[in-house]
């Protein structure tokens, strides 16, 4: 069974999916060494789907991607899991907080978790991350303080974090503009020789903005060692999939001249695997590669959205069944690789996150409401000056303000 053959929405083309280890030995489908590949399912075959964990939790042979994970130790799976299981604590906190008027908005990755913890993983310290407003669980894996994500959705500060500490680039909120900011960076890293890549992250929507048409040609052409990593969550806001494009969203890449793969975006592995499959090969000078994660955005869009408007409870619970966490959690105990005593700690250690970013939150000071008019032009600029005296202005007009107030709360 894999993720696509269970969606429950709309038809979708049936997916190839993979062997399970212990069937035959026939090769698992999966493109992406060339840019022709998937060009069969292009004309109408089905798409290809790269998946090393079932949904039930049980290892599937697949022999390209296979030796990307090959290394992993007992340990090193259950720090996959810690990862997935304290993003989604996390996550789960700042929805709550928000409900209590403690931020202004929320965008949950719910259901996300593998993908991005997956891609997140397959990074090095020096590759640099460029990601849309949702990559909580790849900032975790970046090393970015989750509390540092919460200040802009609490209306504190433009963006919390230097980008340059981590790797990680502020949230970007115009949709698809990332992309191309990524691949300017991908193609400065090539020019200075590095031995590093860039990972662009973006939705299924953003697939149909100009912006990431143009990311695609610049990087193509001028072979920029990029990964876009698409997180197909089958929605942007209320818009499925299928109004975006015709084709699945990997086989874009094709008509760009590189490399695209669909990966089962609730499969840990399978993302690790693949990703680090496209950073070598960008890092080794073989330019961009699209990853189409195909994975499912279980919550709203953000806490001002109600899916309930747009979308069937079937659907949804169709993909419960394929929660990225229960099945490595499967995966682990029926390998020996983890106790009952591992996941208990990890439940107290969740607990105490939950904690801290509380606690975290409700002591975020309010900004100098001068300050927004910081951090805008390096050099300064005379229209940011007019509007910072006008508004100095309309704040001196208040009675409370620090002036009036020490004259007795007469507003001149
Ligand atoms: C240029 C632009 N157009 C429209 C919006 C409004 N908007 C915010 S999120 C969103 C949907 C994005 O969907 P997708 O790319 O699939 O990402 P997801 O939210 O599903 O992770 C839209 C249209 C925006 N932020 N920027
Ligand atoms: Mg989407």
């Amino acid at each position: 069974m894999t993720v696509e053959s269970t969606a429950a929405r709309t038809p979708r083309r049936a997916s190839s999916g993979g062997k399970r280890a212990s069937a035959s030995a026939k090769k698992t489908a999966s493109p992406g060494k060339g840019a022709a590949k998937g060009k069969g399912a292009a004309q109408g075959g089905e798409p290809e789907l790269v998946q090393l964990l079932t949904p039930e939790g049980e290892r599937v042979e697949n022999s390209e991607y296979d030796r990307y994970v090959a290394d992993l130790t007992p340990e090193d799976l259950r720090a996959l899991y810690r990862d997935m299981v304290l993003t989604r604590r996390f996550d789960a906190e700042a929805v709550t907080l928000q409900r209590q008027g403690e931020l202004g908005l929320w965008p949950s990755l719910l259901g996300q978790e593998a993908a991005q913890v997956g891609s997140g993983r397959a990074t090095h310290a020096d590759d640099y991350v460029f990601p849309t407003y949702r990559e909580h669980g790849v900032a975790w894996c970046k090393g970015v303080d989750p509390t540092l994500l919460l200040g802009m959705f609490r209306g504190v500060n433009n963006g919390g974090w230097d980008p340059n500490t981590n790797g990680f680039h502020l949230y970007t909120i115009v949709i698809g503009a990332q992309t191309l900011h990524a691949t300017g960076y991908a193609m400065g890293m090539a020019k200075d020789g590095a031995d590093s890549a860039v990972v662009a992250y973006f939705g299924d929507g953003a697939t149909s903005q100009g912006d990431v048409a143009e990311s695609f040609t610049f990087s193509a052409v001028y072979n920029a060692p990029v990964v876009f990593f698409c997180q197909n969550n089958q929605w942007a806001i209320s818009e499925p999939t299928e109004k975006q494009s015709r084709v699945p969203l990997y086989q874009r890449a094709q008509g760009y001249g590189f490399p695209g793969v669909r990966v089962d975006g609730n499969d840990v592995l399978a993302c690790l695997a693949v990703t680090k499959w496209a950073l070598e090969r960008a890092r080794g000078g073989e330019g961009p590669a699209l990853i189409e994660a195909f994975t499912y955005r279980m919550g709203a869009h953000t806490t001002s959205d109600d899916p309930t408007r747009y979308r069937r409870d079937e659907e949804r619970e169709a993909w419960e069944a394929k929660d990225p966490i229960l099945r490595l959690r499967a995966y682990l105990a029926a390998q020996g690789h983890a106790d009952e005593g591992f996941f208990a700690e990890l439940e107290a250690e969740s607990e105490t996150l939950g904690k801290r970013v509380r606690d975290v939150v409700r002591a975020m000071p309010d900004p100098e409401p001068m300050s927004i008019f910081e951090n805008i032009y390096a050099d300064g600029h005379a229209l940011v000056d007019e509007e910072r005296a006008q508004f100095a202005a309309y704040q001196a007009s208040f009675a409370d303000a620090p002036a009036n107030a020490a004259a007795g709360g007469e507003v001149k």
